[in-house]
């Protein structure tokens, strides 16, 4: 090794050196590790769900959002833990598996289409501490998108949505002129989410710079405003593309059954799925507007999934 290299090669070595202490410096408070989730769940949070629910009443207002208070006077107010249901939903994550109680207030079913684990749901969410302090801001009830079968709403995960959603419907909407359209009539829920279910050892930032922090359990209003049940608009409905039935649309690929082309859409995203090169929504030789009831060569495979036949 000559001097040259060998000055460069010991440079590296100590930038290198000081890179990796600087970086450990860094990543530091990420190297904690979370709290046993299991722990977390019964020593920290179920107690103090249950005394909330205990200790505080509730209001929906005009525009059918939920307030809660403290309760002062039991003989007319109405305690949240008497109106309240409840699910048990497992932790999927712990090593050593147990359940959430999911408490939860509903407020209204819903009046239009049914939402399928296999949808996109427009809902309108609100989320506060049991401190009261809102999250998203109050009042400000905009829309957004969420997956069912990967429901992440305002940048929170909250994947008990999955299998809460499909009890309700969505609602009406009217234009009001402006451009923008008011929504009635949809599902309306109160989620009392214990953190295990939602951030668990993340601070989260949902609303110009608001943190949920770690750790806390949640109050989430959610409101189904609309649901999107044909995806990629091919007159097939997302729910009928999960062919494998799974309540999940993302793993379901005619044309691609070995995930080979990673460009290659699953069947709820593509408006052709069987690769045919006709749209699917095309493969309707008897013109009903459903593609699935047209099987002309017999095989029992409808045309839209069937390569061979249009
Ligand atoms: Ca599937
Ligand atoms: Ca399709
Ligand atoms: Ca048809
Ligand atoms: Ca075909």
């Amino acid at each position: 090794m000559n001097n040259k290299l060998k000055y460069v090669y010991i440079f590296l070595i100590f930038s290198g050196f000081f890179l990796s202490s600087k970086c450990k410096k860094d990543d530091e408070p990420s190297l904690t590790p979370p709290r046993d989730r299991k722990e977390q769940y019964f020593e920290n949070e179920k107690d103090s769900i249950l005394h909330f629910l205990q200790t505080h009443t509730y209001t929906i207002d005009a525009e059918n959002n939920f307030r809660f208070d403290t309760l002062t006077d039991p003989a007319t107010q109405t305690a949240l833990i008497d109106v309240v249901d409840m699910v048990q939903i497992p932790d999927t994550i712990a090593e050593d598996e147990f359940m959430y109680d999911l408490y939860y207030l509903h407020i209204a079913s819903g009046t239009t289409d049914s939402i399928t684990t296999c949808d996109r749901v427009l809902v309108g969410a609100q989320v506060y501490g049991f401190d009261n302090t809102p999250y998203i801001i109050k009042d400000k009830w905009y829309p957004v998108w969420t997956s069912v079968f990967k429901p992440i709403v305002a940048g929170l995960p909250l994947h008990f949505l999955h299998d809460f959603l499909p009890q309700f419907k969505a609602g009406t909407y009217t234009e009001v002129g402006d451009g923008s359209v008011e929504f009635s009539d949809y599902g309306n829920f109160v989620v009392f989410v214990p953190s295990g279910l939602a951030q668990f050892n993340r601070a989260i930032t949902v609303d110009q710079n608001r943190y949920i922090p770690s750790y806390t359990p949640l109050v989430v209003q959610i409101k189904t405003f609309y649901v999107n049940t044909d995806l990629d608009g091919d007159h097939v409905p997302n729910v009928v593309e999960d062919l494998n039935g799974d309540g999940d649309p993302t793993n379901d690929n005619t044309d691609d059954p070995d995930h080979k082309d990673p460009a290659n859409l699953p069947n709820y995203l593509d408006p052709d799925d069987d690769g045919d090169h006709l749209r699917t929504k095309d493969e309707d030789p008897n013109g009903n507007g459903d593609p699935t009831d047209d099987d002309t060569d017999g095989d029992g495979i409808p045309n839209y999934l069937d390569k061979d036949t249009h």
